[in-house]
């Protein structure tokens, strides 16, 4: 069975930060959709698209109060990977919206603006029961490739 990625993001704006994060999927073979959803400007849309979705796991980038992540954890029982947005208060309160989630609604934090480790970390989670996967991630970080 094909597992496969959502990358999530609050705002057109933090398009960059998915690109760092859909470079290395490619480089790892890992399918993935990308969307743009608002966890404050569209909630019914991102009810809906994370109910429906076949997606084995979520990265879900945001900036400023990023309810995104935290959001999407409340919908579903798959990993959710936050990704903090550099912002007003250079990130911090982005950060903070991800690690200070509340006991049992967990989101998996990178640093900020770390689309790439986000992508890492997704693919080390899939690794677990697929073994090409775990195979190319190997290879790719043995290589120091960035
Ligand atoms: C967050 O607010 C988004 O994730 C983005 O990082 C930030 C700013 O959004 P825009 O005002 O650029 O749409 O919801």
């Amino acid at each position: 069975m094909t597992r496969t990625v959502s990358i999530l993001m609050g705002s057109e704006s933090d398009r960059e930060i998915a690109k760092k994060a859909e470079t290395v999927l490619e480089k790892l073979g890992i399918p993935y959709e990308t969307r743009v959803i608002s966890a404050h400007r569209s909630h019914k849309e991102l009810d809906r698209y994370v109910e429906d979705s076949k997606s084995d796991v979520f990265i879900a980038i945001a900036g400023l109060a990023a309810h995104l992540p935290g959001f999407v954890s409340s919908l579903t029982t798959k990993p959710v990977i936050g990704v903090p947005v550099s912002g007003k208060l250079a990130g911090l309160e982005s950060v903070l919206s991800m690690v200070q989630m509340p006991s049992g609604v967990p989101v998996g934090t990178v640093g900020v603006d770390n689309g790439t480790n986000a992508a890492l970390l997704a693919a080390a989670i899939l690794a677990i029961s697929d073994p090409a996967t775990s195979k190319r991630l190997l290879e790719y970080r043995s290589f120091g490739t960035k």
